[in-house]
């Protein structure tokens, strides 16, 4: 019979690239029919045949509440009830702006953007208006947004679905994007060696979380932020993914490193359209209307996002919280390993703050190159079993995983259980 997903599927494809609105949503690596949510509630979501599933895309990482949390809703509510944007500034913003700048390092001015991609994209423009250099450096496997210099050997769905440079930007304008390998701090150390005073800027994930998650070694941070100080660059860090969502003060606060530019959004929005790009002022004074570099948007500092925006700042600042998050995202991790240790199969899995990664490998991977090792037809296998059983990961074995405060320890226990079960049976058949 078919499901209503597949209808859903087979008229969105008539009207929409793919049938998606983004391409990680369209199952084409793991293969399969997405499923067409209509409702979530909590760790849960429900698609269109009336299926329940354990979240753990959580709209690729807003949602670290969960989903129509109350007071979210509440919130939203209210402030679309006072209208739904102004084109003009609001006191929601100016108490969303003084938020960001007191909780995250390095933040003295911030201005709000609708997206992630929005973000660094300006952030990108700011820093060239800034040093008046053009080179931007960049790692193999991060993604920051599809904005068109930032879209050469991207990750995400670009990674995913192999073109991780895309078609449609001019050479020219990839000649200026240097692409690095992550967590290579010699290569890095060599570039800077070889044209520093050409180099506006290294936009980094300081967690790369676009290539299923790859953790960050301590000394390619800290060689990311001494160059770019000797040589007068600009270092960005994306926190786009880890804002809020690896620790309190995202993973500068996690690493004690302070960016000259930070950019963010999926947390900040809890779940709206929002994104956001602050730093040094010294910096950000450059942008119109005090400077020269032009950065704009109609639906900037929107009154429903910021609402919701705010209300997750605040519920997130409750004592505790992050304990719990990290808490609960590796008790996910640890059982999966374990089960997967208790069959012989070949897996390991990690987690930072509520992020996690999990890899066909025997190892977490620390490059990209090392990511590429993993067995992606062995995710797929699992991925629809787990799917099939009402566990929801990300359709791609490129991404990195979201656990919310509302997954308590039955629904990762009832996860780490069902992933048991599969690898016993794989297991046994093997044998
Ligand atoms: N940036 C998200 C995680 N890779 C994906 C969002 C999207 O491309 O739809």
């Amino acid at each position: 019979m078919t499901s209503r997903n597949d209808t859903l599927f087979a008229a969105a494809q008539v009207v929409t690239p793919g049938g998606v609105n983004s391409p990680v949503r369209a199952f084409r690596s793991v293969g399969g029919t997405p499923r067409f949510f209509a409702r979530g509630s909590g760790a849960r979501v429900w698609d269109a045949d009336g299926k329940d599933y354990i979240d753990y895309v959580g709209s690729w990482g807003p949602l670290i509440l969960g989903h129509a949390h109350p007071a979210v809703v509440q919130a939203v509510q209210a402030a679309a009830a006072n209208g739904l944007s102004f084109g003009a500034p609001t006191e929601a913003e100016v108490e969303l702006a003084t938020l960001l700048c007191q909780r995250v390092p390095g933040i003295e001015q911030v201005r709000l953007v609708s997206s992630g991609t929005e973000a660094t994209m300006s952030a990108i423009r700011l820093a060239r208006g800034h040093t008046g250099r053009s080179r931007i450096i960049k790692f193999e496997g991060c993604y920051h947004g599809h904005a068109d210099s930032l879209l050469v050997k991207a990750g995400s769905g670009a990674l995913t679905f192999g073109n991780p440079s895309s078609a449609g930007v001019p050479a020219e304008t990839a000649a200026h994007t240097l692409v690095l390998d992550y967590n290579d701090t010699a290569m890095l150390e060599a570039a800077f060696a070889r044209e520093g005073d050409k180099i506006a800027c290294i936009i980094v994930e300081a967690v790369a979380g676009n290539m299923n998650l790859v953790a960050p070694k301590r000394e390619f941070l800290d060689a990311c932020r001494n160059l770019c100080t000797r040589h007068g660059s600009v270092l960005i860090f994306d926190e786009v993914m880890t804002g809020f969502r690896v620790g309190p003060a995202g993973a500068q606060g996690l690493f004690g490193i302070t960016a000259d530019l930070v950019t963010l959004g999926k947390v900040i929005g809890g779940g709206m359209p929002l994104g956001a790009f602050g730093g040094r002022r010294d910096i950000m004074q450059s942008i119109a209307p005090l400077g020269p570099v032009y950065q704009a948007g109609t639906l900037s500092g929107n009154p429903v996002a910021v609402a919701a925006g705010l209300v997750t700042l605040q519920q997130i600042a409750a004592p505790g919280f992050f304990e719990q998050l990290s808490a609960r995202t590796s008790r996910l991790v640890s059982g999966l390993c374990a089960a997967a240790k208790d069959s012989g199969v070949v897996f390991s899995a990690q987690s930072i703050g509520g992020m996690f990664g999990m890899y066909f490998r025997e190892h977490p991977p620390q490059s990209y190159a090392e990511v590429m090792q993993c067995d992606v037809a062995a995710f797929n296998q699992f991925f629809h079993v787990m799917l099939d059983d009402g566990i929801y990961f990300a359709p791609s074995a490129f991404e990195a995983g979201f656990v919310s405060a509302a997954h308590g320890e039955t629904e990762i226990d009832a996860t780490v259980a069902a992933a048991r079960g599969y690898f016993e049976k794989i297991s046994s058949k093997q044998a």
